[in-house]
């Protein structure tokens, strides 16, 4: 049967006259809170936290350092700094993934925050986009809980209270698809100042 006069030389084949309803276009992942995020601080040792995804403080190499960093590395195993080497390193204020190998997590965001300098350089804009591209990281992973440290704060000197409003509000009003955000303090200090950011 031929097509009907309408149909004929839209298409070579002449069986192709149903008219298909619009297919619906998916939801681009991390644009939606399908449920409110939660946000919490707790006091530990990130490389123990049994999330989905653990934020690393990393440098822009992303091939390993001191501080929250070398912790990772090392219970990660040495599979880490090999998944990290392909990836380039890493600009300040920006993340990019791996898997998280012998950790808890299933994978690293390892994101690289700025150097304090006085606070004039850009700093807070750049720690913001940590936390944010993290976020956003973690949406195309399909994460749906990330802890973070302290970003900035040990040996890049950021000032612990300013880090932690960055931190909290960022994260606030970041929109993702991750439903549980942990905030995770090394010290009793830090965790206090999360504290009355949260409350
Ligand atoms: N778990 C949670 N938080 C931790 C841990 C841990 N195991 N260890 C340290 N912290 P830092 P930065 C806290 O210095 O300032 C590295 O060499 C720590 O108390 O790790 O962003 C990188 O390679 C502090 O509050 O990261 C870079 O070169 C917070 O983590 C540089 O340090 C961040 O401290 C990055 O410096």
């Amino acid at each position: 049967m031929a097509a009907p006069e309408a149909f004929q030389g839209c298409h070579s084949c002449n069986y192709n006259f149903v008219i298909m309803p619009p297919i619906p276009r998916r939801r681009k992942p991390g644009r939606y809170h399908p449920r409110p995020m939660r946000v919490e601080a707790v006091q530990g040792d990130i490389t123990a936290e049994a999330v989905d995804a653990i934020v690393n403080a990393a440098n822009s190499s992303l091939l390993g350092g001191g501080g929250v960093d070398g912790a990772i590395h090392r219970a990660a195993g040495p599979e880490l700094v090999e998944a990290c080497r392909p990836l380039g390193g890493c600009h300040t204020g920006d993340a990019k993934a791996t898997s998280g190998f012998r950790l808890p997590a299933r994978w690293v965001i390892h994101t690289v925050g700025p150097v304090w300098r006085g606070g004039g350089a850009g700093e807070a804009e750049l720690l913001a986009s940590c936390y944010r591209r993290s976020l956003e990281v973690a949406d195309e992973l399909g994460a749906r809980s990330v802890a973070f440290p302290a970003i900035s704060t040990g040996i890049y000197g950021y000032p612990a209270e300013e880090a932690a409003t960055i931190a909290v509000n960022t994260v606030r009003s970041t929109p993702s698809s991750v439903e549980l955000v942990r905030l995770v303090a090394f010290d009793d200090r830090t965790r206090r100042l999360y504290e009355e950011r949260l409350a």
